[in-house]
């Protein structure tokens, strides 16, 4: 049988647990990362990744440049047809197939860098749309080439036509300043709607830090009470 103050034990040694498992490197550097969530549109940005909703710049390739403001370590941008695979809505339809717009390909690592007049991105990512298919991984540097980390996926659908369904977008955060993104893994890649702007506020951890703290704090008094 359970008894009142062994659930009470319990849910605070969960609730502190709770708070322990909370990604403490992302507390601690204040760095984000997001991904790898679908993506066939500029309406799958992540929720909460720009302030405001929208990226200062984001670049669909459909223009033929990569915008001035950035600068790619390798890589070009290749046109439809073929295998092309942008990203699906690229193409005025999504359809399951992005061969009808414009990507960038490359063999990785591939480093976009911001370089243009003024203060650093706080938010930065980009979509990957094809490669060969398992971990890739997505890292950030700082303004003083301090590395933010990095996080990896297994991504792709095995194939290397312009299907869409395995698009994902990698996105990074930092309050601090974002001065390049990387993308990398072993043979080709492609990417697309590369973009930054201003991170929105990411108030989860520490809003359930309190939460749980609270609750932990909560079932110690209700303990303490008991006890006494
Ligand atoms: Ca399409
Ligand atoms: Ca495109
Ligand atoms: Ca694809």
């Amino acid at each position: 049988m359970k008894s009142p103050r062994r659930h009470l034990h319990r849910l605070a040694l969960v609730a502190s647990l709770a708070v322990a498992a909370l990604p403490a490197a992302q507390a601690a550097t204040g760095t984000f990362f997001f991904g790898d969530s679908p993506y066939l549109s500029t309406a799958h940005v992540p929720a909460g990744f720009y302030l405001g909703g929208a990226p200062a710049v984001l670049d669909n390739l459909e223009d033929g440049t990569l915008d001035v403001t950035l600068s790619a370590s390798a890589g070009t941008i290749i046109s439809p047809g073929g295998n092309t695979d942008s990203v699906d809505a690229d193409d005025g339809v999504i359809n399951g197939n992005g061969n009808g717009g414009r990507s960038w390909f490359g063999f990785a690592p591939i480093t976009f860098s911001f370089v243009g007049a003024g203060a650093l991105p706080t938010a930065f990512g980009l979509v990957w749309t094809d490669g060969t298919s398992g971990d890739w991984t997505f890292s950030a540097i700082a303004a003083d080439d301090t590395p933010l980390g990095s996080i990896t996926r297994a991504v792709g659908d095995a194939s290397n036509r312009g299907t869409t369904a395995e698009d994902r977008f990698f996105g990074v955060q930092f309050a601090g300043g974002i001065k390049s993104i990387t993308i990398s893994a072993a043979g080709a890649v492609e990417l697309d709607h590369i973009q930054y702007g201003t991170m929105a506020p990411v108030p989860e951890p520490a809003t359930a830090a309190l939460l749980l703290g609270g609750l932990a704090a909560l079932a110690r008094r209700r303990l303490a009470a008991r006890q006494r």
